[in-house]
């Protein structure tokens, strides 16, 4: 491997600034997607609170975290005080109240890792998940939106890495690749670390969010409005950026002893957190700790296999941001 191998970026680099820009611009969904997503909600919350009145629906995942590229599905948590809620039971009766106002596809799947109904809005076209009581991911996502607000670098990183990993098939949990959260949390981390850094780290700043979801304590600064410009002494363009990022997983991080943490804005020791060996299905191939769940790897998913076309591809994509004239096209090329 040619670990810590140190490369000069290319000397022409900005030049791909505007193809990159535009790339991101390509991606951001259009006003009218929204309006969309909001009136297949409505109808949702008014299905949902003749049930269940008492019950709330909330938004999760790339819909409310600001990552969402143009044609995305939408996560919905429904969140129910009950503590004596049986979740198979709700998705069952949740399906069939969807089923009988005909929206299309309704599936209930209550053996998943998140149990979970499955539909398609016909008018819109638009597909959905719903969860129940999933409240840590809805936190997490005001955690990666709230990161978005601060420097726009981030949204148009994470946008291309995204777009990066689907083109490649790097996006499949199912098939040992990463998800798409850890994908913008990679790309958070790596924005802590720039130096100057172009984001801060809101879990070690005054606690102006507290949550308890599952015992577990969410607190971080999320007055961010107040952050503005905390990036800006870093004149780092996205296309450098991009080229970095892909240089940084491709020959940089060290595979064999650390683990990213936007929790601590630095690295962490695997042997620190006791993911030095293979337990059950966890292998801790690749570490990147969940902010909040913190004995959450979300590299469990990646395999001694899946690492090995994952790590190629970082590889790939670092070569093509280095020598190929037109990477813009290159990096994408569907797999
Ligand atoms: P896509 O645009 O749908 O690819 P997404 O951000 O919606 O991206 P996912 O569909 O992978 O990402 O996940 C939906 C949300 O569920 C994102 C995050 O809030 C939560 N989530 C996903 N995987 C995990 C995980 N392993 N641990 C904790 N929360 C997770
Ligand atoms: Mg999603």
């Amino acid at each position: 491997r040619n670990f810590k191998r140190q490369i000069e970026c290319r000397f022409d680099i900005n030049r791909l600034n505007a193809p990159f820009l535009a790339i991101y611009e390509s991606l951001i969904p259009p006003e009218e997607e929204k309006g969309n997503r909001k009136q297949l909600l409505t109808l949702l919350e008014k299905l949902v609170s003749k049930e269940w009145p008492e019950a709330q629906l909330f938004l999760y995942g790339s819909c409310a975290n600001s990552f969402g590229v143009s044609k995305s599905d939408i996560d919905v948590c429904l969140a129910i005080e009950d503590p004596d809620v049986n979740k198979s039971d709700v998705l069952l009766k949740l399906a069939d109240i969807l089923q009988s106002d005909n929206l299309q596809n309704v599936q209930a799947l209550t053996r998943a890792r998140v149990p979970i109904v499955k539909l398609k809005d016909p008018v819109t076209g638009i597909s959905c998940d719903i969860c129940i009581n999933n409240v840590l991911a809805v936190v997490n996502t005001k955690l990666l939106r709230d990161y978005a607000k601060i420097d726009v670098r981030l949204q148009q990183l994470a946008f291309i890495v995204k777009h990066w990993a689907k083109s490649r098939r790097v996006n499949e949990t199912f098939k040992g690749t990463l998800s798409s959260y850890a994908y913008v949390l990679m790309c958070i981390h790596f924005l802590q670390q720039r130096k100057p850094a172009i984001l801060p780290c809101l879990q070690g700043m005054e606690r102006t969010y507290v949550v308890n979801v599952d015992n577990i304590e969410c607190a971080y600064f999320d007055q961010v409005e107040k952050l503005s410009g905390f990036g800006s002494p870093n004149r780092e363009s996205i296309a450098q950026l991009v080229w970095a990022f892909f240089n940084y997983w491709a020959y940089c991080h060290d595979y064999a002893n650390d683990v990213i943490s936007v929790r601590t804005g630095s690295m962490l020791s695997k042997r620190v957190k006791d993911w030095t060996r293979r337990i059950g299905n966890d292998r801790h191939l690749i570490c990147i700790e969940d902010p909040f769940e913190t004995s959450h790897d979300l590299g469990r998913v990646v395999d001694k296999y899946s690492i090995k076309v994952l790590r190629e591809e970082f590889e790939r994509a670092a070569e093509i941001m280095q020598h190929d004239p037109n990477p813009c096209v290159k990096l994408f090329d569907p797999y």
